[in-house]
């Protein structure tokens, strides 16, 4: 009974882990892939879609290449942009659960939004300055394979800029959630059997289960470890 209640606990916080929208004055800490544009040197307002693919990002409605004397915030050298159409939207070839970018333009109200295969998952809408400092953008904690800012409405020009597409992380990544390795997941039968052997007890299917170190920091039994698993549970990031 009391385990029952336990689970039921968890469960409700594993369901509570959401999108999280970054809006930051510096790129994330320890991506494991950063596309600056300083790589190749091209022609002013040379179409890019998938130049960057092997990086991992594509352009499903092209940018342009750019380079002007103005640097922004986190914003240095070559960049891309759009002019019209007002939506810049930046897919990645793999999911991700982390990932940003910096955004310039005149005072505008945008529209960022994370998707997943064409679906959105989490729409914000903020205002953003020129020469705002916290021009870093994008989302964590979710499975998306998309973000996409649309330029609701502006103050002078039109268009935006952007630089820094920072995805990933080099941090350790977590284990399947399979923790019982029965091949069913999201199951709230591997919660059970991991919070069982964290005790000291046993796995329903055993010799299968995995270890306790989920988030493979090197660090169990730790509390840690039970977090990053509701977390991942939940749809979220491992750390
Ligand atoms: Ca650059
Ligand atoms: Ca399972
Ligand atoms: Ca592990
Ligand atoms: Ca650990």
């Amino acid at each position: 009974m009391k385990t029952a209640t336990g689970i039921a606990a968890l469960a409700l916080i594993a369901c509570a882990a959401s999108a999280e929208f970054i809006r930051r004055s510096s790129p994330l800490e320890s991506p494991a892939a950063m596309i600056n544009f300083e790589d190749r040197t091209l022609p002013r307002f040379t179409e890019i879609t998938n130049q960057y693919q092997a990086q991992g990002v594509v352009f499903p409605t092209p940018v342009q290449w750019n380079r002007i004397l103005n640097d922004f915030p986190n914003i240095t050298g070559n960049r891309v942009g759009t002019n019209p159409p007002f939506s810049l939207r930046v897919r990645f070839t793999q999911p991700q659960t982390r990932a940003a970018f910096a955004i310039g333009c005149n005072s505008s109200v945008l529209q960022v939004r994370a998707k997943l295969g064409e679906q959105a998952l989490e729409t914000v809408v903020i205002n953003m300055a020129l020469f705002d400092p916290t021009n870093v953008i994008g989302f964590e904690g979710v499975t998306f394979d998309e973000i996409e800012v649309t330029q609701l409405s502006q103050s002078g020009s039109p268009g935006m800029i952007i630089d820094t597409i920072h995805f990933g992380s080099t941090q350790p990544s977590c284990d399947s959630i399979d923790f019982n390795g029965d091949g069913l997941f999201p199951d709230n039968q591997d919660l059970v059997d991991f919070l069982s052997v964290f005790g000291g007890g046993a796995c329903s299917n055993d010799p299968s289960c995995g270890d306790l170190d989920f988030n493979n920091d090197g660090l169990f039994p730790d509390n840690e470890d039970i977090r990053s698993l509701l977390r991942v549970f939940g749809g979220g990031a491992c750390t």
